[in-house]
C-alpha cells in the first residue's frame, strides 16, 4: 500500500516477478477491508501515508490479522522511523528506491516469520482446545458421580391385548440437570469406564423390587457391554435368584459381536432362568442379525414402528412379518411405544403379544399391589 501510484504499480510488477501474488491499493480504508475479506502473509507499507502513519496501520492490522506479517517502505529513512518500526514489531525496513537482493531477502524473512507466527498461533489454539477439552472431562466425571447419586428406576407396566398387565419395565433414571437424559447418562458412564458400575446397580434395585413382589415379572435392560461382566453370571447374585421372573433387554441400538463367546454368554444366562428380548428392534445396527445370533424368547418392536402404524401399509407388512416369525420361533413379541388408541388396535390386529408405551401406562413408581397374568 502506497499512496504514490506510480510506485505501487510498479513494485507490484516486480513482486509477481518474484513469485508474490500482489494486490495494490492506495487508502487505509482500502488495506481494511481488503485484510478482512481475504488472508494476507504479508503487508507492504509506505511509512508516511497521507492519513496516517505506516507504524499505526501496522498497529491496527495485529488485532485484524495477526499472523500478517508487515513490512515498511521509506524514501525518507531516519534512525528514530526505523526504531519505531522495529518496536512495533514490523519484520523488514524498506529504504527507496527498493534495491532488488535487499526487497528479495526481506520479503522472504517476512514470509519464513508469517509461517513461524502461524505455527505458534495454531500451536496455542491447539493447547487452548486440550485445555478445554481437559476441563470438560473433569466436569462430566464430576457431574457423572453426582449422577450415580441420584440414580433410580422406574417401572413401565406391559400388558396383554386382554388388558391384564404381565410385567413391567424398568427404566433408568437420575435427577441430575446435566445428564437426565437416561441416553446422556448411559454414553457418559461409557466414556468414563463406569458403565458395568451402572449395569449393577440397575440389577441390584431390579432384584429387590422381584424378591418384594414374588409374582411380578420384570424385564431389564443390559448393554451389550454388560454382557462382559461376570457379576451377571454369578449364581448366588440376588438377581440370579429370581432370574425366572426377569427378561434380560438387550439393546440393537449398539453393536453385538457374535462369536463363541457371546454363544457361551447367552447359554449361561439362559441356563441361570434368564429369558432373553432383544430390546428396540428395528432402530439399530442388524435386526436379523442380533435375532439369529440370539434366538431371542422375546422381540420388542421400536417405537419408530409402531408410530402411525395404521396409516402405513409397509410398516403393517413389517410388523406382520415379525410377528409371524416370532410364532414360528415361539418367540413373544412386544410392541412398544403405543400412543394412540389407533395403534394399540392396529398392533394388536398384526398379532403382537404384548403392548408397552404411554397409552397404557407411563413409567412411574413400581405399584404395591400384584396382579399377574
Ligand atoms: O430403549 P428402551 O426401549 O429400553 O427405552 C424405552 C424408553 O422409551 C423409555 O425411556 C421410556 O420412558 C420411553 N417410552 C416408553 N413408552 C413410550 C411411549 O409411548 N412413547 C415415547 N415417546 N416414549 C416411550
Ligand atoms: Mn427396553
Amino acid at each position: 500500500m502506497d499512496d504514490d501510484v506510480t510506485f505501487g504499480r510498479s513494485l507490484g510488477r516486480r513482486l509477481e516477478r518474484l513469485g508474490y501474488a500482489s494486490v495494490f491499493v492506495e487508502t487505509v480504508d482500502e488495506v481494511r477491508e481488503l485484510v478482512g475479506r481475504e488472508r494476507f502473509d504479508i503487508v507492504l507499507s509506505d511509512l508516511h501515508l497521507r492519513e496516517l502513519d505506516g507504524v499505526t496501520l501496522v498497529r491496527c492490522l495485529v488485532d485484524v490479522t495477526p499472523t500478517t506479517r508487515m513490512i515498511l517502505m521509506t524514501g525518507d529513512p531516519s534512525l528514530e522511523s526505523a526504531l519505531e518500526a522495529i518496536d512495533v514489531g514490523v519484520s523488514g525496513y524498506l529504504t527507496k528506491p527498493l534495491e532488488p537482493t535487499r526487497l528479495q531477502a526481506v520479503l522472504s524473512k517476512a514470509l519464513q516469520d508469517q509461517k513461524a507466527a502461524k505455527a505458534a498461533r495454531e500451536n496455542l489454539q491447539l493447547i487452548a482446545r486440550q485445555r478445554l477439552a481437559e476441563h470438560e472431562r473433569t466436569s462430566q466425571a464430576s457431574d457423572l458421580e453426582e449422577a450415580f447419586h441420584s440414580l433410580f428406576l422406574v417401572f413401565q407396566p406391559i400388558f396383554a391385548p386382554s388388558g391384564i398387565r404381565y410385567a413391567h419395565e424398568a427404566l433408568l433414571r437420575c435427577t441430575h440437570p446435566v445428564l437426565r437424559r437416561p441416553d446422556l447418562f448411559i454414553d457418559a458412564a461409557i466414556e468414563h469406564g463406569r458403565l458395568q458400575e451402572v449395569g449393577r446397580r440397575v440389577r441390584a434395585e431390579a432384584a429387590v423390587v422381584l424378591q418384594a413382589h414374588p409374582n411380578e415379572r420384570l424385564f431389564v435392560n443390559i448393554h451389550p457391554d454388560d454382557l462382559g461382566d461376570e457379576e451377571l453370571y454369578d449364581a448366588k447374585s440376588p438377581l440370579a435368584a429370581v432370574a425366572d421372573r426377569c427378561v434380560l433387554e438387550i439393546t440393537e441400538r449398539a453393536a453385538l459381536r457374535p462369536g463363541d463367546s457371546l454363544d457361551a454368554q447367552l447359554q449361561q444366562l439362559r441356563r441361570l432362568g434368564y429369558r432373553l428380548a432383544i430390546d428396540d428392534l428395528g432402530a439399530g445396527y442388524g435386526s436379523l442379525g442380533s435375532l439369529a445370533m440370539v434366538g431371542p424368547e422375546v422381540v420388542k418392536i421400536d417405537m419408530s414402528l409402531v408410530r402411525d402404524v395404521q396409516k402405513d401399509p409397509r410398516r403393517q407388512r413389517l410388523i406382520r412379518a415379525i410377528t409371524t416369525l416370532s410364532r414360528e420361533e415361539g418367540t413373544l413379541v412386544v410392541c412398544e411405544g403405543i400412543e394412540t388408541e389407533e395403534e394399540r388396535v392396529a398392533v394388536t390386529h398384526l398379532g403382537a403379544d404384548l403392548l408397552q408405551g404411554y397409552l397404557l401406562g407411563r413409567p412411574g413408581e413400581f405399584p404395591r399391589q400384584s396382579k399377574v397374568a
